[in-house]
């Protein structure tokens, strides 16, 4: 169907050319000049200007009715005044978007083009430039500094009892982390981060279980290396000629003459080898793969070498720095804010840059590598209430990925459930802690 549309689109252009071609052909046939515009042309012209924004405006205004009323009302106590900052920059917008349009479309229609007027030369007029200067700046200035006052308000400090909440994005899903019974969130790094450890906190059992890790990586992958046949061939060949390379060159060089203890080290890696070789359990691995692996296991060296070198995060106040992060909670699929309570969202982010948007808090901010950002919100509607607001007994608010990040950016959300206070402690409780000290 579609493409039915398209051709018929294509071969509607095609036609309107070709008759385009057949009409200046027949007016050059009638003896008549191209640019001779006869009257009744001009006027026609000039009439579909203003038919044009007619329709222009009807349009425009049907889509504000029709699609203007996009949200449901604020979830946030900072929200109200976004909103009320979009409808102040709509309504300029509006009022000099129709402002603009007519004088364009009117002055089309009325200075079209006429025989007997000449255009007035009008080369500078000072008083005019001022005045197309001075009002744009001062508008202009009004917005600018109304926005930044509203954007203050989200991003400002957040106030001492104000809850703290990590929102962790990554390719592509999020992650919230609450910081537990000691209010404080373990400190990070992206070294240690693991399937199961996904935000890298640093903790003792976080560098154990990455080590481990690594370790067992290296271990299979130096096994496969040692068991490769033409390497090992290579090396048989090269540790017996070094073996016995001294008694064929009778004496030239005596420094050719090796060490007992040498010559004990070299039998012994030979008879490793042919060990290996006689065992069966040889493989063969192409010249590229056996250099693809030998550069792995120098990477996870370099890797085990960063771990171990994590130097502890200085904290003060007598806690233990790696034991920070134990107590601290990880949210996944939906987490939970409580009513009236401000809440400072902290965003960080593993990859690339995502953007934290939410859409019914009215807040948004961007999620960067290394770099964490910010924003703060007080929830003021529960979602069961919203739910009875909006008679839709499925809503819930949502944290959505506003940065198209990849191939599954569309999924990349998470509900959010404003509770009670009550209820948010209690679900709060129920979440497990992230190294218990009961196992
Ligand atoms: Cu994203």
């Amino acid at each position: 169907m579609k493409l039915l549309i398209l051709l018929v689109i294509v071969v509607g252009v095609i036609a309107v050319a070709q008759l385009a071609k057949i009409y200046q052909l027949s007016a050059r046939l009638r003896g008549h000049r191209e640019e001779e515009i006869s009257e009744a042309d001009t006027k026609l012209q000039g009439s579909l200007w203003i038919v044009f924004m007619f329709v222009f405006f009807g349009m425009t205004i049907w889509q504000f009715v029709r699609y203007g009323d996009y949200l449901p009302p604020s979830a946030s106590l900072h929200g109200k005044s976004v909103d009320t900052l979009m409808n102040y920059n709509l309504a300029l917008i509006i009022f000099v978007f129709f402002v603009v349009n007519t004088l364009l479309f009117v002055f089309a229609y009325k200075y079209r083009y006429n025989k007997n007027r000449k255009a007035k030369f009008f080369p500078h007029d000072t008083r005019l430039e001022l005045i197309w200067t001075v009002i744009p700046s001062i508008v202009l200035a009004v917005i600018i500094i109304y926005g930044l006052q509203t954007w203050t308000v989200m991003t400002g400090p957040a106030s001492a009892d104000a809850i703290r909440i990590e929102l962790y994005s990554k390719q592509f899903d999020w992650t919230a982390r609450y910081s537990g019974d000691n209010d404080e969130f373990g400190a990070t790094d992206f070294n240690l981060i693991t399937s199961s450890n996904p935000l890298g906190i640093v903790t003792q059992e976080g560098i154990d279980a990455a080590l481990v890790k690594i370790d067992g990586k290296i271990s299979k992958l130096n096994n496969e290396l040692k068991s490769e046949k033409g390497h090992l061939l290579a090396e048989k060949k090269e540790l017996e000629s070094a073996l016995h390379g001294g008694e064929h060159s009778h004496g030239d060089h005596d420094n050719h003459e090796i060490s007992a203890e040498k010559k004990a080290h070299l039998t012994n890696r030979l008879q490793l080898i042919d060990d290996v070789l006689e065992s069966g359990k040889t493989t063969i691995l192409s010249e590229a793969a056996y250099e693809a692996k030998s550069d792995k296991v120098y990477r996870l060296e370099r890797h085990r070498q960063r771990i171990l070198e994590l130097s502890s995060y200085e904290l003060g106040r007598g806690i233990d720095p790696w034991s920070v992060g134990k107590d601290d909670k990880i949210v996944k699929g939906e987490f939970h804010i409580p009513l009236g309570r401000e809440i400072e969202f902290v965003f960080r982010s593993r990859d690339v840059i995502h953007s934290a948007l939410m859409p019914h808090f009215r807040a948004q901010m961007n999620t960067v590598p290394g770099l964490p950002t910010r924003f703060k919100v007080t929830p003021v509607i529960t979602t069961d209430s919203m739910r009875t607001i909006l008679d839709d007994p499925n809503f819930n608010y949502i944290l959505l990925c506003n940065k198209i990040c990849g191939s599954a950016h569309f999924n990349m959300k998470m509900d959010i459930v404003v509770d009670t206070e009550a209820e948010y402690d209690e679900w709060l409780n129920n979440q497990k802690v992230y190294i218990s000290e009961k196992n």
